[in-house]
């Protein structure tokens, strides 16, 4: 794709190797909002949040570059430009709501909302902070800003609180400078609603208004994403004169990245603020689109931010107020809140090629949004050329290294029908009971907490023998050789084990080539044990969710089902069987999940090739075919560095299983 490629560094801006001066805003009473002490469950949006950015800010040196803002309370007039008088109110009466039971039932009246004594004063804050920075912004007196608050805001609309946010803080600095401000000159504001959920409460407020143009990225999985419904449809375009004044740009599933960012970026967003051309511009700067965020299932990382935010350096004279919204992996907020920082400081020249493509879904949903949105913005009437979008990451096939997959099989299955309920058919068929399961599947997932208690050994004979490669599927993250970044397990702590181990089965190599690695075979293990071979295996035992984390990655799938790939029946059946057969998808290669045995205990498991895929390799029907060099290695690497064999020796290993007839 052009857009990640970028070869011209786009301009240096830092004056002189100066950096701009850049505000950020922070206040430990941010803090004193939380939810209510022993919640069986952690709550995601917690006051650690903003202290891990904060401190991050501080030690890595950046903080001290800034200039550091007081935060202050909004004022209620302020308040009123876009919220009830009712809703006011309410928020300011928590503070003397005096008993928790008493601020839970009032709570509970809202959608994902909660309430604690100091409520009041951090949204307070909240609010008025991100009017300071944006007033100082709108002045000249700051080139930018980032106000690190907490509630967040762009749910809240006008009459009620919702999706954790209290005070919508955006609506509410852009509805001050255009409103209250006029003497300022700013306008017309862009807003950037980069938050993985869509900004319901933001675009209400601005759905008439001309001199907003409301920008959100969202995932909206047909609506059924939070805050579900129709809202953050592509066909919200806006209305009266604000007509075209509303764009949203919803994800037909989870899983995007950089590239697909980046391709909105560069089809939808820059062009039509070109022709916006905004005073200002207020990101919505929710942080659970990243990689390794809980509820998003995204996987921006942090250089993705900083291009992202880059590209919106050039307009408004660099003015950009950013405001925290979402984001609930603390590591994951902190690093790309710095990234962020990094960019707002001395604009940064994006020159990390990636290789990774969009979803074929990401460019039909620029398309539908170009095409809605081309009446208003004639910059958008063009078709894409076909090179363009012809550059895609097709949904992988299964594949127990994610090596499997391989474009043709790939264009033979389009990616909406892999749904889940398609994936788990074969599997929940393992049930005799109908009525159990009809119950599980309605009963949603406690499946996550009970998988979590089982362990298992996943045995890998392929590139995941290479640590830092399978550490990707567990913790998130890329490793070079792979096309996109994982999402990691839901579940990211270390594997309880690791050992090697040999096995009497056959390693080989068949198939033609695969998207990963281009031309070469990739590693089988025939299914049958065989007295006569010897197959090194790296063991991870990791617990049943993880592995079904895993299995749902190596085949692009999301990670929040409601049920898992292979649950504790499948594992009961599959030490009995030996081999579950796992059709995940037509055609795949590695749908043949084979039970090794046991170690201490526990069930030791791989993925491969089925017994009749193998009479195929034999007959000549399916190729036999030696690994490209850079999967070989790959594979050396890993034995390697597991202290398993030496460099000749595994070399020799790789080399004997790639020409031995089967
Ligand atoms: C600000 C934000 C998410 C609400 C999710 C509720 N809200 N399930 O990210
Ligand atoms: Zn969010």
């Amino acid at each position: 794709m052009e857009s990640n490629g970028e070869i011209e560094s786009s301009l240096s801006r830092s004056n002189g190797g100066e950096d701009r001066r850049v505000g950020l805003i922070f206040d430990e009473r941010m803090c004193k909002h939380y939810a209510p002490a022993p919640a069986e469950e952690h709550h995601p949006e917690c006051p650690d949040r903003i202290l891990a950015i904060w401190s991050l800010l501080n030690s890595s040196g950046l903080a001290k570059r800034c200039i550091i803002l007081k935060a202050k309370d909004v004022e209620d007039n302020h308040l009123a430009l876009v919220h009830t008088k009712k809703h006011i109110s309410l928020i300011k009466s928590i503070s003397s709501v005096n008993s928790e039971s008493k601020r839970s039932r009032l709570a509970a009246r809202f959608n994902s909302i909660y309430f604690s004594e100091g409520s009041t004063e951090a949204a307070s804050l909240a609010a008025g902070s991100v009017i300071e920075a944006a007033e100082k912004v709108a002045k000249g007196e700051l080139d930018s800003a980032f106000a690190i608050v907490r509630p967040p805001g762009h749910h809240a609309e006008e009459g009620e609180p919702m999706g954790f946010c209290l005070y919508n803080n955006v609506a509410i600095a852009t509805s001050y400078l255009l409103n209250e401000r006029r003497d300022l000159g700013i306008n017309k504001i862009l807003i950037v609603d980069w938050d993985v959920h869509h900004g319901n409460g933001t675009q209400k407020m601005f759905y008439k208004d001309p001199r907003v143009l409301f920008f959100s990225v969202h995932r909206y999985d047909s609506g059924t994403f939070y805050p579900s419904g129709h809202d953050g449809s592509y066909i919200m375009t806006g209305e009266d004169s604000g007509a075209g004044h509303n764009i949203n740009v919803p994800w037909e599933h989870g899983r995007c990245g950089d590239a697909d960012y980046l391709a909105v970026w560069d089809n939808i967003l820059i062009p039509v603020a070109k022709e916006f051309y905004p005073d200002m511009i207020i990101v919505s700067a929710g942080f659970d689109a990243a990689i390794g965020d809980p509820l998003g299932g995204c996987c921006i990382t942090p250089h993705g931010y900083s291009i992202m935010l880059d590209k919106l350096m050039e307009f408004a004279g660099g003015k950009i107020v950013m405001a925290l919204e979402g984001g609930y992996n603390l590591n994951s907020i902190a690093t790309s809140a710095r990234a962020c920082v990094d960019v707002l400081l001395h604009g940064k020249a994006p020159n990390v090629v990636s290789e990774a493509y969009p979803f074929a879904s990401t460019w039909r949903v620029i398309q539908e949004v170009r095409r809605e949105l081309s009446t208003y913005w004639p910059v958008l009437g063009g078709e894409l050329p076909e090179k363009t979008i012809n550059k895609t990451t097709q949904i992988a096939v299964l594949s127990s290294d994610s090596e499997g997959e391989t474009e043709d099989i790939v264009l033979a299955v389009p990616e909406e029908v892999l749904t889940i309920d398609d994936v788990i058919l074969p599997l929940s068929n393992l049930k005799i009971d109908l009525d159990s399961q009809d119950q599980e599947a309605k009963m949603k997932p406690s499946w996550r907490s009970e998988l979590s208690k089982v362990d298992v050994w996943y045995a890998t004979y392929g590139s995941n023998m290479k640590m830092a490669r399978f550490r990707c599927y567990i913790e998130g993250g890329q490793i070079e050789g792979m096309r996109r970044p994982c999402v990691g397990s839901m579940d990211k702590s270390k594997p309880k084990g690791i050992i090697w181990k040999t096995f009497p089965h056959r390693l080989f190599f068949a198939r033609e080539r695969t998207a990963t690695w281009g031309p070469g075979g990739v590693a089988f293990l025939h299914p049958n044990s065989n007295a006569q071979e010897k197959a090194h295996l790296c063991l991870y035992k990791i617990t049943l969710e993880q592995f079904n984390d895993v299995l749902f990655q190596e085949n692009s799938l999301n990670l929040e089902t409601s049920h898992p790939l292979f649950d504790s029946a499948a594992l009961q059946t599959i030490q009995t069987e030996k081999s579950i057969s796992v059709e995940l998808v037509q055609g795949g290669w590695y749908h043949n999940l084979v039970y090794l045995g046991n170690e201490g205990g526990t069930p030791v498991l791989t993925m491969t090739c089925s017994l009749s895929d193998v009479d195929d390799f034999m007959s000549g029907k399916f190729p036999i075919n030696p690994p490209c060099k850079e999967y070989a290695n790959t594979l050396i690497t890993g034995l390697v560095e597991g202290e398993q064999l030496s460099e000749e020796e595994a070399s020799a290993y790789i080399q004997e299983a790639s020409s031995k007839p089967l």
